[in-house]
């Protein structure tokens, strides 16, 4: 499998501390990677809100924010920069990996020339997570930069085959971009035995339909509503909704505009959330764009199927009629008869089984030697034209 595994490397990590899934990929690869015995230094503004742990191969710098009366906003490119350089040299790191291409992948290119004139030569890795491509990427303010940065970084993956596909057909992109998918903790993401929860929240037997988001425009929450209350006048459901965003208070309102109120439970943030999952039936991602979509992966792992549009690289994980099934975006009648089939008694465990047996092929520790080796690819390149 892995060559690299005898070989510690010095990595480090930039990403959004945020919840969201570039956040926690970068957060998640930083501890497997650490787990393996490298040393991750996790280079960003707060402390991401997966590593609330100690670990003695993981190290976290944060980015100071500065302000100045001549400011809008603090310059957060330029300190960035300014600590991965000052943390490239001192710390001795051997290769850097920026998730997300705005701003990090610039970042990263303005102290890698930085660096240079200190006769450091620190190779730089940019993973393309989704809407830093498919939206706010080819936006004309962006686009210019976010090609430049792209083509200097030292190597280039993206989450799905069709983010890769997507990324050369909206820029002009020769590059190589290596297709590394998103991966899953099957130690934490397991169904586990939370009958009585399921039992609080359905306690008429009623059916369970969840969705996980940061509630933006682009998940369409909306139709999560429209699809669960179609569902709910054929057979009696409940529907759990993890996370928060900005759509919230829109979605709060047409809750009350279909009377579903006592059926809908907001769970705001939560991080346990394989401990709804594992009482969940049906997963419901309608996203009007969705690179890979982990929240679904997250969902298959805990055994629910998914209901999902077929977007981006959503056919990449959701196999149609085999893990659940997927329809144009809006398409809201056809997701909720496709629900109740997957509710269907005879059906259900069938549609569970295949999902757990599909998000096997996301195992973080298949997927982690991917990027070890990845990153050995880099070096060896880098190496060889630095001599
Ligand atoms: O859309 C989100 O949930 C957040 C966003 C992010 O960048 O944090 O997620 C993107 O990256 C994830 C991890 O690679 C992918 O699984 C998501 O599909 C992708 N989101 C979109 O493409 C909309």
């Amino acid at each position: 499998m892995s060559k690299t595994k005898s070989l510690r490397m010095k990595i480090g990590i930039v990403c959004y501390p945020t919840y969201g899934g570039s956040g926690v990929v970068a957060t998640e690869l930083g501890k497997a990677l650490a787990d393996r015995g490298h040393q991750v230094h996790f280079i960003t503004y707060s402390q991401p809100h997966r590593l609330d742990f100690f670990s003695e191969n993981i190290v976290y710098h944060e980015v100071t924010m500065k302000s100045y009366p001549l400011f809008e906003s603090s310059p957060y490119e330029i300190l960035l920069a300014s600590k991965m350089v000052d943390v490239v040299r001192h710390e001795k790191l051997e290769i850097l990996h920026v998730h997300y291409a705005i701003p990090h992948a610039s970042a990263a290119f303005m102290a890698r020339e930085i660096l240079k004139s200190h006769g450091i030569y620190i190779p730089v890795v940019t993973t393309l997570h989704g809407t830093d491509i498919t939206l706010v990427g080819k936006d004309p303010s962006f686009a210019p930069v976010v090609t430049f940065c792209i083509h200097q970084s030292d190597g280039v993956t993206a989450v799905s085959e069709d983010l890769k596909k997507e990324t050369y057909s909206t820029f002009d992109i020769q590059k190589d971009i290596e297709v590394i998918p998103n991966f899953i903790d099957l130690a934490r993401f397991k169904k586990q035995p939370k009958e009585h929860f399921r039992k609080a929240i359905c306690p008429q037997g009623e059916v369970l339909l969840v969705h996980t988001s940061n509630f933006r425009k682009v998940k369409r929450v909306e139709d999560v509503l429209a699809i669960f209350d179609k569902v709910r006048h054929t057979i009696p459901a409940k529907l759990l909704l993890v996370g928060d965003g900005p759509e919230r208070p829109k979605i709060e309102s047409i809750c009350r505009d279909i009377h579903a109120c006592d059926d809908i439970r907001f769970l705001g943030k939560l991080d346990a959330v394989e401990e709804v999952l594992s009482v969940a039936d049906v997963f419901l991602m309608p996203s009007e764009k969705e690179s890979f979509g982990l929240a679904a992966l997250e969902a298959m792992a805990c055994e629910v199927p998914v209901i999902s549009t077929n977007v981006g690289g959503l056919p990449e994980l959701n196999i149609q009629g085999v893990t659940g099934f997927l329809s144009p975006v809006g398409a809201v009648d056809e997701m909720a008869q496709n629900t109740l089939r997957l509710l269907d008694k005879d059906q259900l465990p069938q549609f569970r089984k295949n999902a757990l047996a599909q998000a096997k092929k996301f195992d973080a520790k298949v997927i982690t030697p991917a990027y070890e080796e990845y990153y050995r690819q880099i070096l060896e390149k880098c190496h060889s034209f630095v001599k």
